[in-house]
Protein backbone atom coordinates (compact mmCIF):
# COMPACT_ATOMS: atom_id res chain seq x y z
CA UNK A 1 0.00 0.00 0.00
CA UNK A 2 1.31 3.38 -0.81
CA UNK A 3 0.45 5.75 2.02
CA UNK A 4 1.07 8.87 1.19
CA UNK A 5 0.46 12.31 2.65
CA UNK A 6 -1.05 15.34 1.30
CA UNK A 7 -2.39 18.93 1.99
CA UNK A 8 -5.63 20.40 1.59
CA UNK A 9 -7.03 23.88 2.13
CA UNK A 10 -10.73 24.64 2.06
CA UNK A 11 -10.54 27.95 0.63
CA UNK A 12 -12.71 30.95 2.02
CA UNK A 13 -15.28 29.83 -0.44
CA UNK A 14 -15.61 26.34 0.98
CA UNK A 15 -16.26 28.35 4.29
CA UNK A 16 -18.52 30.70 3.27
CA UNK A 17 -20.37 28.13 1.76
CA UNK A 18 -21.05 25.67 4.83
CA UNK A 19 -19.03 23.05 2.81
CA UNK A 20 -16.29 21.78 5.67
CA UNK A 21 -18.64 18.82 7.05
CA UNK A 22 -19.30 17.53 3.20
CA UNK A 23 -15.28 17.56 2.00
CA UNK A 24 -14.17 16.52 5.11
CA UNK A 25 -16.97 13.49 4.92
CA UNK A 26 -16.12 12.56 1.54
CA UNK A 27 -12.35 12.44 1.98
CA UNK A 28 -13.17 10.22 5.31
CA UNK A 29 -15.52 8.13 3.33
CA UNK A 30 -12.81 7.73 0.83
CA UNK A 31 -10.37 6.09 3.63
CA UNK A 32 -8.29 9.37 3.77
CA UNK A 33 -6.96 10.18 7.63
CA UNK A 34 -6.85 13.64 8.85
CA UNK A 35 -3.52 14.02 10.77
CA UNK A 36 -3.76 17.53 11.31
CA UNK A 37 -6.49 20.41 10.96
CA UNK A 38 -6.84 23.74 12.12
CA UNK A 39 -8.86 27.09 10.85
CA UNK A 40 -6.72 30.09 10.86
CA UNK A 41 -7.11 33.40 8.83
CA UNK A 42 -3.87 33.42 6.70
CA UNK A 43 -1.70 36.49 6.32
CA UNK A 44 0.09 37.85 3.22
CA UNK A 45 3.14 36.44 4.09
CA UNK A 46 2.12 32.88 4.76
CA UNK A 47 -0.12 33.15 1.55
CA UNK A 48 2.84 33.86 -0.77
CA UNK A 49 4.78 30.84 1.16
CA UNK A 50 2.00 28.75 -0.01
CA UNK A 51 2.13 30.12 -3.56
CA UNK A 52 5.31 31.02 -4.35
CA UNK A 53 6.30 32.19 -7.60
CA UNK A 54 8.18 29.72 -9.46
CA UNK A 55 8.52 29.73 -12.89
CA UNK A 56 7.34 26.10 -13.51
CA UNK A 57 3.95 26.36 -11.85
CA UNK A 58 3.40 30.02 -13.41
CA UNK A 59 4.47 28.02 -17.02
CA UNK A 60 1.59 24.73 -16.33
CA UNK A 61 -0.94 27.53 -15.06
CA UNK A 62 -0.52 29.86 -18.02
CA UNK A 63 -0.90 26.69 -20.54
CA UNK A 64 -4.29 25.35 -18.93
CA UNK A 65 -5.23 28.93 -18.78
CA UNK A 66 -4.58 29.70 -22.48
CA UNK A 67 -5.89 25.93 -23.49
CA UNK A 68 -9.27 27.04 -22.00
CA UNK A 69 -9.44 30.37 -23.53
CA UNK A 70 -8.13 29.22 -26.51
CA UNK A 71 -11.19 26.01 -26.93
CA UNK A 72 -13.60 28.74 -26.12
CA UNK A 73 -12.40 31.61 -28.87
CA UNK A 74 -11.27 34.25 -25.97
CA UNK A 75 -8.50 36.36 -25.62
CA UNK A 76 -6.44 36.48 -22.43
CA UNK A 77 -4.77 39.52 -21.37
CA UNK A 78 -1.14 38.30 -20.86
CA UNK A 79 1.64 37.42 -22.93
CA UNK A 80 4.07 35.29 -21.34
CA UNK A 81 3.60 32.94 -18.11
CA UNK A 82 6.17 35.20 -16.33
CA UNK A 83 3.46 38.37 -16.49
CA UNK A 84 0.54 35.56 -15.62
CA UNK A 85 2.54 33.63 -13.14
CA UNK A 86 2.71 37.59 -11.16
CA UNK A 87 -0.95 38.45 -11.61
CA UNK A 88 -1.99 34.68 -10.31
CA UNK A 89 0.40 34.66 -7.29
CA UNK A 90 -1.55 38.28 -6.63
CA UNK A 91 -5.16 37.18 -7.28
CA UNK A 92 -4.57 33.81 -4.85
CA UNK A 93 -2.76 36.08 -2.24
CA UNK A 94 -6.47 38.29 -1.71
CA UNK A 95 -8.62 35.23 -2.15
CA UNK A 96 -6.84 32.73 0.31
CA UNK A 97 -6.36 35.81 3.06
CA UNK A 98 -9.87 36.77 2.37
CA UNK A 99 -11.17 34.83 5.38
CA UNK A 100 -10.53 32.15 7.25
CA UNK A 101 -9.85 28.74 5.54
CA UNK A 102 -9.47 24.70 6.85
CA UNK A 103 -6.01 23.80 6.79
CA UNK A 104 -5.79 19.88 6.64
CA UNK A 105 -2.89 17.19 6.64
CA UNK A 106 -4.16 14.21 5.11
CA UNK A 107 -2.86 10.70 5.11
CA UNK A 108 -3.45 7.65 2.99
CA UNK A 109 -3.68 5.20 0.03
CA UNK A 110 -2.29 6.92 -2.71
CA UNK A 111 -3.60 10.15 -1.53
CA UNK A 112 -2.62 12.52 -3.71
CA UNK A 113 -4.30 11.45 -6.78
CA UNK A 114 -6.95 9.93 -5.19
CA UNK A 115 -7.54 13.41 -2.94
CA UNK A 116 -7.20 15.41 -6.53
CA UNK A 117 -10.03 13.14 -8.38
CA UNK A 118 -12.40 13.69 -5.39
CA UNK A 119 -11.71 17.45 -6.02
CA UNK A 120 -12.11 17.72 -9.45
CA UNK A 121 -10.43 20.01 -12.49
CA UNK A 122 -9.10 23.25 -11.81
CA UNK A 123 -12.08 25.02 -13.36
CA UNK A 124 -15.19 23.96 -11.69
CA UNK A 125 -17.38 24.27 -14.69
CA UNK A 126 -15.56 21.18 -16.41
CA UNK A 127 -15.08 19.20 -13.39
CA UNK A 128 -17.21 15.64 -13.38
CA UNK A 129 -20.16 15.58 -12.04
CA UNK A 130 -19.41 13.46 -8.80
CA UNK A 131 -16.57 15.72 -7.82
CA UNK A 132 -16.51 18.45 -5.30
CA UNK A 133 -15.82 21.76 -7.02
CA UNK A 134 -18.48 20.11 -9.79
CA UNK A 135 -21.20 19.58 -7.22
CA UNK A 136 -20.75 22.81 -5.23
CA UNK A 137 -19.01 25.07 -7.84
CA UNK A 138 -20.00 24.27 -11.20
CA UNK A 139 -21.10 27.98 -12.50
CA UNK A 140 -17.68 29.16 -11.35
CA UNK A 141 -15.16 28.89 -14.55
CA UNK A 142 -12.09 31.02 -16.19
CA UNK A 143 -13.85 33.27 -18.29
CA UNK A 144 -15.76 34.63 -15.08
CA UNK A 145 -12.46 35.07 -12.95
CA UNK A 146 -10.26 36.02 -15.35
CA UNK A 147 -12.79 39.16 -16.36
CA UNK A 148 -12.74 40.54 -13.36
CA UNK A 149 -9.48 39.88 -12.34
CA UNK A 150 -9.83 37.15 -9.50
CA UNK A 151 -8.51 33.75 -8.83
CA UNK A 152 -10.89 30.74 -9.49
CA UNK A 153 -13.43 30.33 -6.22
CA UNK A 154 -12.88 26.52 -6.72
CA UNK A 155 -13.37 25.60 -3.04
CA UNK A 156 -10.04 23.57 -2.51
CA UNK A 157 -6.21 23.56 -2.62
CA UNK A 158 -4.82 19.91 -2.88
CA UNK A 159 -1.32 18.98 -3.14
CA UNK A 160 -0.55 17.75 -6.60
CA UNK A 161 3.03 15.90 -5.83
CA UNK A 162 4.73 14.52 -3.00
CA UNK A 163 7.36 17.31 -3.06
CA UNK A 164 4.31 19.45 -3.00
CA UNK A 165 2.46 17.74 -0.49
CA UNK A 166 5.79 17.87 2.23
CA UNK A 167 6.50 21.67 1.67
CA UNK A 168 2.84 22.21 1.91
CA UNK A 169 2.64 20.07 5.16
CA UNK A 170 5.47 21.64 6.50
CA UNK A 171 4.04 25.24 5.85
CA UNK A 172 0.98 24.74 7.91
CA UNK A 173 1.64 22.53 10.40
CA UNK A 174 4.00 22.17 12.95
CA UNK A 175 6.21 18.93 13.90
CA UNK A 176 3.86 18.80 17.29
CA UNK A 177 0.50 19.55 15.50
CA UNK A 178 0.45 16.10 13.37
CA UNK A 179 -1.76 13.33 14.97
CA UNK A 180 -1.18 10.01 15.00
CA UNK A 181 -4.23 7.35 15.12
P1 LIG B 1 -4.67 23.13 -9.35
O1 LIG B 1 -3.65 22.15 -9.81
O2 LIG B 1 -6.09 22.63 -9.49
O3 LIG B 1 -4.40 23.63 -7.95
O4 LIG B 1 -4.58 24.38 -10.30
P2 LIG B 1 -3.33 25.19 -10.93
O5 LIG B 1 -2.04 24.76 -10.35
O6 LIG B 1 -3.49 25.20 -12.41
O7 LIG B 1 -3.67 26.65 -10.45
C1 LIG B 1 -3.41 27.03 -9.13
C2 LIG B 1 -4.57 27.85 -8.65
O8 LIG B 1 -4.69 29.03 -9.44
C3 LIG B 1 -5.90 27.13 -8.75
F1 LIG B 1 -6.57 27.24 -7.59
C4 LIG B 1 -6.65 27.87 -9.81
C5 LIG B 1 -6.02 29.23 -9.84
N1 LIG B 1 -6.07 29.86 -11.17
C6 LIG B 1 -6.89 30.96 -11.33
O9 LIG B 1 -7.54 31.39 -10.39
N2 LIG B 1 -6.94 31.57 -12.54
C7 LIG B 1 -6.25 31.13 -13.60
O10 LIG B 1 -6.36 31.72 -14.69
C8 LIG B 1 -5.42 29.99 -13.43
C9 LIG B 1 -5.35 29.38 -12.20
Amino acid sequence: MNTQQTLVLIKPDGVQKGLIGEIIKRLENADIKISAIKMIHPDEELAKKHYPLDEEWAKTAFEKTKKSAEEENREIPFSNHLEFGETLQNWLVDFITESPIVAMALKGPNAIELVRNLVGATEPSKAEKGTIRYDFASEENYEKANSIGRALRNLIHASDSLENAKREIELWFSEDEMCDY
